[in-house]
């Protein structure tokens, strides 16, 4: 029997955020979410795994995934990384697709993925550029592919992001929530103690050991009357990078940690031991065993 008190205008489903690096996909989900649930650095290829965040309000239901920036795939890593966005926008009932209303070097390849789904073109980081600037590239997309829509938007500044989410709104399907309502992400908080860790080390190094790192939270103990206490491994791929990791006397590794614990305390609001250990796994981003292990299984 139907339940008569079934809201049949609730509409629920999944809208996946895809685009090349950089583009402020995170940014995106975390403004919408207005909570940080997804890491955020200025280099391209931060986020590496489907992050999802779940939006809650009476008349729906918006879960969204963010997802690893497009781009073709070198090594194992990289392969389960689009593996992730390939799934995520299989999944979604609706996309948005983000770009950089800064860059005006168009790259179609990236349309292949958004094929017979309902899609939003974001251009973001509008507030960086005037109208003029804009509109060319929206056009030049618009003649490559169907978008339901075309919104400027900018992430960091919350501009135009409640139009954004009224487009996605409108096109999920009518349904009862998929979550509880309270709830904002469904990942262990191994999972972002892990990330804020990563994005610390993506902050302090240049090019190589940020794409070389790998954070394993190995074990998470909370104490009755001692503050929680967190180790994770920090993996690396050569000896060479060991010592750059650890720095002059662990000056740059205590950097790591201090910054870290810092931002873990906020996010699991209370006060924690962190402890850094710092691993060798030869070639890890290219062995499968390796990968399967640290959780790049292509979600
Ligand atoms: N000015 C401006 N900067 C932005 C905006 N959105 C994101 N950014 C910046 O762009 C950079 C990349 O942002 P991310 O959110 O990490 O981008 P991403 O698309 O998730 O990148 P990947 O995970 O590497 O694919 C960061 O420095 C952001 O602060 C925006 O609307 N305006
Ligand atoms: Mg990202």
């Amino acid at each position: 029997m139907e339940n008569a008190n079934v809201d049949r205008s609730h509409r629920s489903g999944y809208a996946a955020l895809i685009g090349k690096p950089n583009v402020g996909k995170s940014t995106l989900i975390n403004a919408l979410l207005g909570q940080k649930i997804s890491i955020v650095t200025r280099k391209p290829q931060t986020t590496r795994h489907r992050v999802l965040g779940i939006l809650s309000e009476d008349e729906f239901q918006l879960i969204l995934l963010d997802t690893p920036g497009i781009i073709q795939p070198k090594y194992g890593l990289q392969r389960a990384m689009m593996r992730s966005v390939t799934g995520a926008a299989q999944e979604a009932d609706v996309l948005v697709f983000i770009i950089d209303a800064t860059r005006q070097k168009i790259d179609f390849r990236t349309l292949d993925l958004i094929a017979g789904k309902p899609t939003i073109l974001a251009v973001n980081k509008s507030d960086l550029v005037s109208q003029d600037q804009m509109l060319p590239l929206a056009q030049s997309y618009s003649e490559e592919a169907e978008f339901e829509e075309v919104i400027p938007i900018s992430a960091l500044k919350g501009k135009n992001l409640d139009r954004l989410i009224a487009a996605i709104v409108d096109r999920l399907p009518q349904g009862p929530p998929l979550y509880p309502k309270d709830v904002v992400s469904e990942h262990p908080e191994r999972f972002f103690v892990a990330e804020i860790i990563r994005e610390k080390i993506f902050e302090q190094f240049r090019q190589e050991i940020p794409y070389s790192c790998q954070v394993n939270v190995v074990s998470f103990e909370e104490r009755k009357q001692e503050k929680t206490l967190i180790h994770a491994d920090i993996v690396i791929e050569r000896d060479s990078q060991k010592g750059i990791l650890i720095g002059k006397k662990g000056a740059a590794l205590k950097q790591i940690g201090i910054r870290a614990r810092i931002d873990i305390e906020e996010f699991l609001g209370e006060p924690i031991f962190l402890n850094l250990f710092v691993k060798v796994r030869a070639d890890w981003r290219n062995k499968e065993a390796f990968l399967k292990s640290y959780g790049y299984d292509g979600r």
